[in-house]
């Protein structure tokens, strides 16, 4: 049996009172929200404290979700009207929900038009995203919009029918305004700094160079408020689609795992009107940026930390990684000298030692590989940022240019057992090809070839030798005697 509507009555799990389904009446929700990048990560956040909205009877929420690229989830999640399991896993109190929130799906390459659609419904008060920080098109040092970068050339010369979600936006603002209609909240979930400010600029920049007129609309009537989002989500494995029928009594072809700790900070400057998302459990507040500043350097830097250092060293997933007793030093002195100093969140400390509890969660499987993708566009706000707060004050850096070296002999494409692996990466040819030129060089070469990758590094970090030849010891002393045995600098 598949999961749908009408199999929601009969499920095995729910008789045994070991599922929640939604109980409302799914039919009658509105589409008051459209979301544009149907991943996992959504489905296992955002979309749980909208269900709880709906499940409190307010029905102006229902979800359309936007595939910008693949249809794959679209397709199995059709299926099954749009219903799925959320399995949360952390060994002990597992448990398992069934999601309504979720009322249609649209892959956008093979339908802009009805995406269009769908964002100018006048019932439409929120557009958020998940497309990953390469879905923004930006250079990552910078935060500038690529005009150059396909998706936003061709969508500045083909307005109506869009691929980029910057375009998809720029364009149902136009025809919302065209139409007398008020803009949407434009609500960025994506593990950016200041996310909601910079979607606001990536979007403004597009405006302007299409229609000055609307740049100004936008810029006076729209609403982009910043968020924190954290939660984890490993990639769905098909024995998760195993273990997750056996225990809901149907077939779930796109169930999500997640762990059982979830947080949402949102600035509440909305455009119109929005979920009740506090009563799920969101924090309401008018400055998002510290918690997302500490949550991207601390959580996200030690993750790419674990990343780079766990695969080098032959680990396949986080909990492998942090179980190693050099690396757990390794990631917390880091953390604790190097990245909590740049930070103002109240309560650093505790907050560390909750995110090591969450990395050591066995349940989850939470593959390195995954967190390693897209290092360019990842390393500059999560690790780079402290290392130019920390150069600016004279704190120190050596462990972040040993993460930072890690990073250079990862991009040599095997572990330190010879086992090889894909570098996934939009810049990954640029990258691969600076590795392998330098290989045989003197490290000191390595990292300047490196650094001068301006996308990444800007312009001013190659100008700063000390920092240079710290990052070149440690690649030096991490290709001569691997990583667990260069860590020996660290050790208490
Ligand atoms: C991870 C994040 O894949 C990655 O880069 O660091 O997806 C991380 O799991 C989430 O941001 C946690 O909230």
């Amino acid at each position: 049996m598949r999961l749908s509507n009408a199999a929601l009555a009969s499920l095995a799990a729910r008789a045994a009172g070991k599922v929640v389904v939604p109980a409302y009446d799914r039919a009658s929700l509105a589409p008051g929200i459209v979301h544009l990048g149907l991943g996992a990560f959504h489905r296992a956040h955002q979309a749980l404290y909208t269900e709880h909205a709906l499940r409190a009877g307010d029905h102006r929420w229902g979800i359309v979700g936007v595939s910008l690229r693949r249809a794959d989830t679209s397709e199995a999640l059709t299926a099954q009207d749009h219903l799925y399991a959320v399995d949360v896993r952390d060994g002990t109190a597992d448990s398992l929900q069934v999601i309504g929130a979720l009322i249609a799906s649209l892959v956008a390459p093979q339908s802009p038009a009805a995406v269009l659609d769908a964002m100018t419904d006048p019932r439409c008060h929120i557009v958020s995203l998940t497309i990953t920080e390469k879905g923004y098109c930006r250079n990552p040092a910078s935060g500038a919009l690529q005009f150059d970068h396909p998706d936003i050339a061709h969508d500045l010369r083909a307005a109506a029918a869009p691929r980029s979600a910057i375009g998809f936006v720029v364009r149902a603002l136009a025809l919302r305004r065209a139409a007398g209609l008020g803009p949407f909240t434009v609500l960025s979930c994506d593990n950016l700094p200041s996310n909601g400010d910079t979607m606001r600029a990536l979007t403004l920049a597009f405006a302007r160079e299409t229609d000055p007129a609307l740049a100004d609309w936008i810029e006076l009537e729209a609403a982009f408020p910043n968020t924190m989002v954290d939660r984890i989500v490993p990639l769905t494995t098909d024995a998760d689609r195993l273990r997750v029928a056996k225990q809901l009594g149907a077939d779930d072809a796109w169930p999500v795992i997640t762990e059982p700790f979830s947080q949402w900070v949102i600035e509440d400057r909305f455009a119109g009107p929005r979920p009740a998302w506090e009563r799920a459990g969101a924090t309401l507040v008018g400055d998002a940026r510290p918690y997302e500043q500490a949550k991207l350097r601390m959580l996200n830097g030690a993750h790419s930390a674990l990343a780079y250092l766990g695969s080098l060293i032959g680990y396949d997933t986080v909990d492998q990684a942090i179980g190693a007793p050099a690396v757990l030093n390794f990631v917390e002195s880091m953390l604790r000298d190097e990245v909590e100093p740049t930070l103002s969140r109240p309560a650093l400390a505790t907050y560390r030692a909750e995110l090591f509890a969450r990395f050591r969660n066995t349940a989850l499987d939470h593959r390195l590989q995954q967190i390693a993708t897209d290092g360019s566009q990842k390393l500059p706000q999560r690790w780079l940022e402290s290392v130019r707060a920390n150069l600016k004050s004279g704190a120190p850096t050596e462990r972040l240019a040993f993460a930072l070296a890690g990073w250079i002999a990862y991009l040599g494409g095997h572990d330190e057992t010879g086992r090889t692996y894909a570098i996934a990466d939009p810049l990954a040819d640029r990258l691969t090809e600076a590795v392998r030129a330098t290989l045989h060089a003197d490290a000191a070469d390595a990292v300047r070839t490196l650094f001068e990758i301006e996308p990444i590094f800007g312009r001013d970090l190659c100008a700063h030798p000390r920092f240079v030849a710290q990052v070149a010891r440690h690649l030096a002393a991490i290709r001569a005697q691997g990583v667990v045995k260069a860590m020996d600098a660290f050790a208490v």
